[in-house]
């Protein structure tokens, strides 16, 4: 099973019932309130009420690996704040549109993607990270040598999950339903992975490499990896890459990889690998968990809706399509006025925006958002406009974001069986009364 759709999930009572702190840390990446260790304790029923606020008539039917919507909703996770929580193990999270208003997504409005269980201890002291194979030099640094012996940059860098927009896909594609939200592009900072790659001397015989983190297999087995990709080495060497130890100019959320990890921006977000502990520079396309198969690689063809597709006609995904986002009104508004403020960020894995454009007619016709440069490189860009409505009634409006290369968001998802790169219009419904 390429990802993991038999494992056995245990539900949250079980997980309590065993070890309430592990648990908590693996719900919440930490104890949630050190004067309340096991803050679901023995997944009492009653401390799963006194949680939600009320009693849980029919809590025998909660599903396995659920966490009640209640809790999810009201920032449950420490320091996150509003993500919709899809499963507690591994944690998955993504935040609603409305709530990425900010040019810099906040620490607590950043989605969450776990394969795996988070490491116990995510403090950075005695932290390090190996830089090692096909290199002249294998190094071992800790965070503090990574400080002192690279020069430290900070940059905003736009981390998209490659499942992003697969809740949309029909026929569905199984994996995280996630919707608009499995996007953040917060401040990072740390040194350039390049940096220290050339510290390590990169030989001739350098493909790609291997990112390996310290967070563990759901098995419990130890000699088993969740996650471990990796990129091509020109890529890799793209001085925008980060090995981060800082989110906006703050520790690292333990769920976003903390105390380290690598920032690739505008690839899928599994080359991002968190909890980072080690590099390895190899001669051969890296054949970690999640490499091969389907995983992270759709077909390197057009398919048909629910096409079968061999598995040699996979390729691994690379740069994310052009995207962009309506950050606000929410949808579902209704408005007074003829007019409204409209806007949100758009963004192109490689490319930069060239033009964002909206609609109010179903795309009869377009007009042109306020378009910024984006930060810095790798950064999604922030745009706006004034719609104005006719009349009284139900519009939607949809943004269509044009890369510099002159490639467009189409309306259509282009399918993949694994539900991969859907950058069809976002679209918002807009009430006028
Ligand atoms: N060690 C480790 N790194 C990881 C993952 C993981 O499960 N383990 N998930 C990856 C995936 S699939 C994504 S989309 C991003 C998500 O980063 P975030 O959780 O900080 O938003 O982390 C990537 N890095
Ligand atoms: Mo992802």
């Amino acid at each position: 099973m390429p990802d993991g759709s038999s494992r056995k999930e245990r539900g949250l009572f079980e997980l309590y019932a065993q070890d309430p702190e592990a648990a908590d840390r693996r719900l919440f990446g930490r104890v949630p309130f050190p004067d309340r260790r096991g803050f679901l304790r023995g997944a009492g029923l009653a401390a799963l009420s006194a949680a939600v606020g009320a009693a849980i008539p029919f809590h025998r039917n909660m599903p396995s690996g659920f966490i009640p919507l209640a809790l999810a909703d009201t920032g449950a996770i420490p320091g996150k704040d509003g993500l919709i929580v899809y499963n507690d193990r591994p944690m998955n999270a993504e935040t609603p549109a409305h709530l990425l208003d900010d040019r810099i997504t906040p620490i607590e409005r950043h989605f969450i993607r776990n394969n795996g269980s988070v490491p116990e201890d995510t403090s950075p002291d005695g932290w390090t990270v190996t830089v090692d194979g096909e290199v002249d030099k294998p190094l071992e640094l800790s965070i503090d040598e990574l400080k002192s012996q690279f020069e430290v940059v900070t940059a905003q860098l736009t981390l998209e999950c490659g499942g992003n927009g697969r809740a949309f896909f029909d026929p569905p594609a199984s994996g995280n339903q996630w919707t608009y939200g499995a996007v953040g592009a917060s401040e990072w900072t740390g040194v350039r992975l390049a940096d220290v790659l050339k510290a390590a001397g990169v030989k001739d015989s350098a493909v790609y490499t291997g990112h390996y983190g310290a967070d563990g297999h759901l098995s419990g087995d130890p000699e088993k990896l969740p996650i471990s990709r990796g990129v091509p080495i020109e890529k890799a060497m793209d001085p925008n890459n980060l090995i981060a130890f800082a989110m906006n100019g703050q520790d690292i959320h333990p769920m976003n990889g903390a105390p380290l990890r690598l920032v690739i921006p505008g690839w899928p977000g599994s080359c991002s690998q968190k909890w980072l502990t080690r590099v390895q520079v190899r001669d051969v396309v890296h054949d970690g968990p999640k490499m091969g198969g389907s995983s992270y690689r759709v077909p390197g063809h057009p398919v048909a809706a629910g096409e079968e597709v061999p598995e040699d006609d996979f390729v691994i995904i690379e740069a994310m399509p052009v995207k962009s986002l309506i950050t606000s009104p929410e949808t579902g508004l209704e408005i007074g006025e003829r007019t409204l403020e409209v806007r949100g960020h758009a963004w192109a894995g490689d490319d930069r925006i060239a033009a964002v454009q909206v609609t109010n007619d179903f795309g009869a016709t377009w007009i042109e958002a306020e378009l910024e440069d984006p930060a810095n490189p790798y950064a999604w860009q922030h745009w706006r406009t004034e719609v104005s409505f006719p009349t009284t009634g139900y519009y939607e409006v949809w943004a269509r974001a044009t890369s510099d290369k002159g490639v467009s968001q189409p309306f259509a998802i282009a399918w993949n069986p694994k539900g991969y790169l859907n950058n069809s219009m976002h679209r918002i419904a807009v009430r006028v009364a």
